[in-house]
C-alpha cells in the first residue's frame, strides 16, 4: 500500500488545529501507521529541507519549522502522496483552493501548516530521517 510522510507544522500545533487537520486525513480514508510529536532540531530540520538550501527563504523555513513542537505522521492508502497533496492545497495559502487544509486555515506561506512529500522518493527520504524501519521514532 503506498505512503507519505505528513508533518503538522508548528503554526497548525499551536492554534490548536491537530485534530480537525487529523480528521481530515482520517476522513479521507488514509490510515495513521505512524504519529508523534516532536520538537525538531536544527539538523533535522536541514535534512529535511536540503533541497531548498540557497534559496532566499531558506532560513526563514528552518526557524519556522524549529519555531515548536511539531506532528510527524506516515499515511498510508491508494495513492497516498497525491492524494494528500491534493487535500492540503497550493504552496502558497493565498493560492490554495477554498476546501483544501491551505485554503481553509491560514495565510502564511512560510508555515503554511503542512508539509507532505511530493514523491515516493521524498517519502523515503524524509520519512528516514524520523522513523526507523522498525517504525520507532529516533
Ligand atoms: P510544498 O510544501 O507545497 O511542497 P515546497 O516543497 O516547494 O512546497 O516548499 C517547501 C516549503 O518552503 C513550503 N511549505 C513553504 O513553507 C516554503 N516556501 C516555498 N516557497 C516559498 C516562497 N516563495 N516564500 C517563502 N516560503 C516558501
Amino acid at each position: 500500500m503506498d505512503r507519505t510522510f505528513v508533518i503538522l507544522k508548528p503554526n497548525a500545533v499551536k492554534r490548536g488545529l491537530v485534530g480537525e487537520l487529523l480528521s481530515r486525513f482520517e476522513r479521507k480514508g488514509l490510515k495513521l501507521v505512524e504519529l508523534c510529536l516532536k520538537q525538531l532540531t536544527r539538523d533535522e530540520a536541514a535534512r529535511l529541507y536540503e533541497v531548498h538550501r540557497g534559496k532566499a527563504f531558506y532560513d526563514d523555513l528552518l526557524n519556522a519549522i524549529t519555531a515548536g513542537p511539531v506532528v510527524l505522521m506516515v499515511l498510508e492508502g491508494r495513492q497516498a502522496v497525491d492524494v494528500v497533496r491534493k487535500l492540503i492545497g497550493a504552496t502558497d495559502p493565498t493560492k490554495a483552493e477554498p476546501g483544501t487544509i491551505r485554503g481553509d486555515y491560514g495565510l502564511d506561506i512560510t508555515d503554511n501548516l503542512v508539509h507532505a512529500s511530493d514523491s515516493p522518493e521524498s517519502f523515503q527520504k524524509e520519512s528516514a530521517i524520523f522513523f526507523s524501519v522498525s517504525g520507532k521514532t529516533h
